[in-house]
């Protein structure tokens, strides 16, 4: 399926059914940027979307690379909710963004706590093996408190879509890649946020809906925390979107941080299973 260039995402807000202004752009350096200026001037209920980004953002000043073709949206609320709460954001748009990709036949499967992957068809078959998860989205979540209520939040998704898994960095891949042809944007688009929205209306649905779609939970992790290195099981997703890993020490809760998943290579290690290209959340 071919669409015709930026024309299908710019009309993806119209007639959405969610309760969203979509502000289009075929390029901007970010859209998150972009959203937190309009949090600025006290708008809400605002999703910025665009094709392409220049100066897109990851994780702790790491960028995202956002070629033309791609699906790159921020959504900016301002939800009367503590500021603990945030997490359970992210965990709403991963399962939104596994619903988008569906929407295409991708599966893809969520890794803890905002890495959407494509994993490999069966473990141990083929020339998939040792390429662990290829991640086709990522998210980022942004806030701003009021003593301890959030005053906004900003949560950006970007989708590698029509872009060639080459122009993006290794461990990565996109619908075309996963495919072998064009999608129509517009669809994935609008599932994305029509599928957020559902989940945001109904937040105690939120952690079952993740748990449906984890490639996370049981699995051996390594976990790269502010105190320090976990790895263990991890055995479930609490609320407001903390890992629990069961580790030779006991059960531990984790909050943020960087996971690996871990596979068996014989009965005596583990390694990584992005094969040395390290995947972080
Ligand atoms: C993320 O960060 O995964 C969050 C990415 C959020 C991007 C969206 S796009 C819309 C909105 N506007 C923005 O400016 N940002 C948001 P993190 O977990 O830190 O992962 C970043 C790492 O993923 C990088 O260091 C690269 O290794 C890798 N990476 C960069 N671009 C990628 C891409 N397009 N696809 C897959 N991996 C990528």
């Amino acid at each position: 399926m071919n669409e015709n260039g930026a024309a299908s995402l710019a009309t993806a807000g119209e007639e959405l059914d969610a309760p969203y202004d979509v502000e289009y752009h075929d390029t901007i350096a970010s859209t998150n940027d972009r959203a937190r200026e309009l949090a600025a001037s006290g708008a809400s209920d605002v999703v910025v979307l665009a094709s392409e980004q220049t100066r897109g953002r990851g994780r702790r000043d790491r960028g995202w690379t956002g070629p033309s073709g791609g699906i790159y949206a921020s959504i900016l609320l301002s939800p009367d909710r503590p500021t603990a709460d945030a997490p359970i954001v992210t965990l709403a748009a991963a399962v939104a963004t596994v619903r988008a990709c569906e929407a295409v036949g991708v599966d893809a499967a969520i890794k803890w706590p905002n890495d959407v992957i494509v994993e490999a068809e069966a473990p141990g078959d083929g020339a998939d093996r040792d390429r662990g998860g290829r991640k086709v989205a990522g998210i980022l979540t942004e806030t701003q408190s009021e003593g301890d209520r959030l005053s906004w939040l900003v949560v950006g998704i970007g989708v590698n879509a029509n872009v060639e898994p080459g122009e993006l960095p290794a461990g990565a891949t996109s619908l075309r890649g996963e495919r072998g042809t064009d999608v129509d944007r517009r669809p994935v688009a609008r599932e994305l946020l029509e599928a957020f929205a559902e989940l945001w209306a109904d937040p105690d649905a939120i952690l079952g809906a993740w748990r449906d779609r984890a490639a996370t939970i049981g699995r051996r992790v390594r976990v790269e925390t502010p105190d320090g290195t976990i790895a263990g099981r991890a055995v479930d997703v609490v609320h407001p979107g903390a890992l629990l890993v069961e580790t030779p020490a006991g059960r531990r809760t984790i909050h943020a941080g960087e996971c690996t998943h871990l596979r068996r290579v014989d009965p005596g290690g583990e390694q990584d299973e992005s094969d040395g290209t390290r995947q972080e959340d």
